[in-house]
């Protein structure tokens, strides 16, 4: 007969909690044990995997051979390369392979999806991923990220050019993130909510940290690199004029889009990589930076925006095409929004307004 006292109970909810591993919990989210079900919880647990691996290396990179610095070579973004962003790439690949999952994977650091053979075509899930975000921030032990979103592969993909992968955000079926940090957390939704998980290193596993998790309607943080203020159009420079002139508001900017995301998840606020002079569709990739994470921000209660259409509504022209981002809390965005409503108004009317 179990011992009912008060007691053993908080010890059975410490033990149940210790049991909500990322698989299990995929599986009581969905209150399924179908096949879909029991392959997500599969997929989840594979990409654990691979977040326990690279935040393994990370945790010694500056004492094994081969992990900091550059690799000499630049990617398709014409970005260069960092040793962890090719282990960390090769990490997501090797723990889908001999899983009959996932056929294809499309990443920020391969021109060309790329095809796990055993898996194809019997696996019918696609992982897009960025495998380390914030790379520059590694050589500074500062904090950095993995970005991942999951589709569900449509037709053959004959010419393996995988065009099907070229539609809006809301084909998604599961996204989230690890962020490395002073611990390693994944955050993650299949669209039942966002939950929080912390890698418990004694287990080897990832433990359920935050249920439902929701954003403030509004915060005060703005996240912005600042330092793009020239290149920016008048309407960004418009917002930035009003939270400077405005209390309640304080810049938080990492250079890892992960970190400063999740600060706001939990804290409110707003995020913006705008268009600039140089980037006018802005820095960040909408297949598998800004749709994974406008997923998870919606499930959040925020939004996420390009200034004009909301990100999960973008269709991409190319794998590799970018967005500008506005995202965090609804009351933030939609401020942000306002500015640029303001000056398109103003140039359709030939109107001044008084600033
Ligand atoms: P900038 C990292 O390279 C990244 O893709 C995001 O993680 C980050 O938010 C952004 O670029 C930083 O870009 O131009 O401010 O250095």
């Amino acid at each position: 007969m179990a011992d009912t006292s008060s007691q053993s109970v908080a010890h059975d909810r410490t033990l149940d909690r210790d049991c909500t591993t990322l698989s299990r919990h995929v599986l009581q989210e969905l209150q399924s044990f179908s096949m879909e079900a029991q392959d997500l919880s599969a997929i989840m647990n594979r990409i654990a995997l691979a977040a326990k691996l690279i935040s393994r290396r990370m945790s010694r990179a500056g004492l094994v051979e081969g992990a900091l610095g550059f690799t000499g070579n630049v990617n398709v973004q014409g970005e260069s390369v960092k040793k962890m962003d090719v282990y960390a790439n090769d990490v997501f690949i090797s723990v889908f392979k001999q899983s009959g999952l996932v056929c294809r994977l499309a990443s920020e650091e391969m021109e060309k999806p790329y095809y796990i053979p055993e898996n194809c075509p019997i696996g019918r899930y696609t992982l897009l991923y960025d495998p380390i975000d914030g790379s520059s921030n590694i050589d500074v032990n500062l904090n950095l990220g993995s970005i991942f979103s999951i589709r569900k592969q449509e037709g053959n993909d004959i010419d393996g050019e995988a065009r099907d992968l070229l539609q809006n955000g809301r084909k998604q079926i599961a996204a989230g993130y690890i962020l490395y940090g002073p611990s390693t957390m994944l955050v993650y939704s299949i669209g039942t909510g966002v939950h929080s998980f912390v890698l418990d290193p004694s287990l080897g596993e990832f433990i359920l940290s935050s249920a439902n998790i929701q954003v403030p309607e509004h915060g005060p943080v703005y996240s912005t690199n600042e330092g793009n203020f020239w290149q920016w159009e008048e309407s960004i420079r418009d917002y930035i004029r009003y939270v400077h002139r405005h209390e309640g508001y304080t810049a938080r900017y990492s250079g890892a889009l992960v970190g400063d995301f999740h600060r706001i998840l939990f804290q409110g606020g707003v995020f913006l990589y705008p268009g600039t002079l140089r980037k006018p569709e802005g820095k960040l990739r909408l297949l598998y930076e800004s749709a994974p994470l406008a997923f998870l921000m919606e499930q959040a209660g925020g939004a996420a925006s390009t200034g004009d259409a909301e990100i999960l509504d973008v269709l991409p022209e190319k794998l590799h095409s970018r967005a500008p981002l506005i995202i965090g809390s609804k009351e933030d965005v939609a401020l942000v929004k306002s500015f640029i409503q303001d000056r398109a108004r103003e140039s359709r009317e030939g109107l001044q307004i008084a600033r």
